[in-house]
């Protein structure tokens, strides 16, 4: 096994990739811990296509997905790994790991992915990658993963029809925010397109996905923001969450993320960062830029991963050192940024 490279999709890597995976009986589609809408996609969609095409296999996911997953295509029959010693390991013969190539994001089948010479592809367009498999294909200015998985189903000659075409759609949509992202490609959009022709319908599926959130989240979103702190004249966003909180608003791990967005609407916010804390001093963070700060770099500095402006990591420390680490770190970065606007 071996670990990759920037980009390794030629046409030729995606055929490797066919005939490997085509090679095992009952393959296990996983993805990072919780997963957005570009790795269930993932998962969700090959799943799809490999059953069309009269193949087997296992998408799984490692928590009970929340609401808000569940609003996307297919995620209510994802299998649901319960720890270490899940039954599932003993049935599967291949690994395809989407979405991620960070073993610090696949708790808890990193262990046995370590353990095991299981064959694996990884499919990931992130620039963190410390994953080996036997074949990878990366591509760190896709969009999305769900766009690679597009490029890997037209030269397999997959059947990207119906709920596939969704699954598919519903990662590239939710990865560029709607293809309002800077990440959003004239191929993402020609893709969009003719994942349209295939049938999805992009107003049901935009009114499904947004717009469709319980109220207990606002009251959540309410009391994490009452917590904002803004640092070096507001361009700095930290939100700290507790587990009480999220008991008290009766909203699920799942659902926190999201609130790590609405500091950067705010002009002066460059980059925000939400801290949760789980107790047992594990903070587990997310971090969010406009692009001056590079937050996979941020997250790298604890042993987490993701892109420059979307990243997350899991820090070992008290609530109040992971933050006063976090902000001297994004305070190291700006000094460094180069300034040319200011
Ligand atoms: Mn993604």
């Amino acid at each position: 096994m071996k670990n990759a490279d920037n980009k390794i999709d030629r046409a030729e890597d995606y055929s490797a990739a066919t005939k490997l995976l085509m090679s095992w009986n009952c393959p296990l589609l996983i993805t990072h811990a919780n997963p957005d809408g570009d790795a269930l996609g993932c998962i969700v969609g090959l799943k799809t296509m490999l059953k069309s095409a009269g193949r087997d296999s296992i998408a799984a996911v490692y928590e009970d997905p929340s609401q808000h997953q569940r609003s996307l295509t297919g995620v209510d029959e994802v299998y649901v790994i319960k720890g270490k010693e899940d039954p599932v390991f003993s049935k599967v013969d291949g690994v395809v790991v989407m979405d991620t190539c960070a073993i610090a994001q696949l708790f808890p089948v990193a262990d046995w992915l370590k353990a095991e010479s299981v064959p694996r592809i990884v499919l990931d367009h992130h620039s963190t990658r410390d994953l080996p498999a036997d074949l990878h294909l990366i591509d760190t200015t896709a969009s999305s993963a769900t766009l690679m998985l597009y490029r890997w189903a037209k030269s397999a000659g997959w059947d990207i029809s119906g709920q596939a075409a969704l699954s598919i759609f519903e990662g590239m949509a939710t990865d560029t925010g709607w293809f309002r992202f800077s990440n959003t490609s004239p191929e993402a959009l020609r893709a969009a397109a003719d994942l349209i022709e295939l049938g999805v319908n992009l107003d049901e599926t935009n009114q499904r996905i947004y717009n469709q959130d319980p109220a207990s989240l606002l009251r959540f979103s309410a009391m994490a923001l009452s917590g904002l702190e803004l640092h070096d004249n507001d361009s700095i966003a930290l939100l700290c969450v507790t587990e009480q909180m999220t008991k008290d608003a009766k909203v699920t791990p799942d659902d926190t993320g999201y609130v790590v967005n609405s500091p950067l609407s705010v002009a002066s916010v460059g980059v925000s960062a939400l801290l949760v804390d789980w107790g047992k001093s594990v903070i587990k963070c997310s971090f969010r830029s406009k692009g001056g700060i590079d937050v996979a770099k941020l997250a790298a500095t604890f042993g987490g991963g993701g892109h420059a402006r979307a990243a997350g990591a899991r820090i070992e420390a008290p609530l109040e050192e992971a933050k006063a680490m976090i902000l001297k770190c994004i305070q190291e970065q700006k000094d460094t940024t180069p300034k040319c606007s200011e």
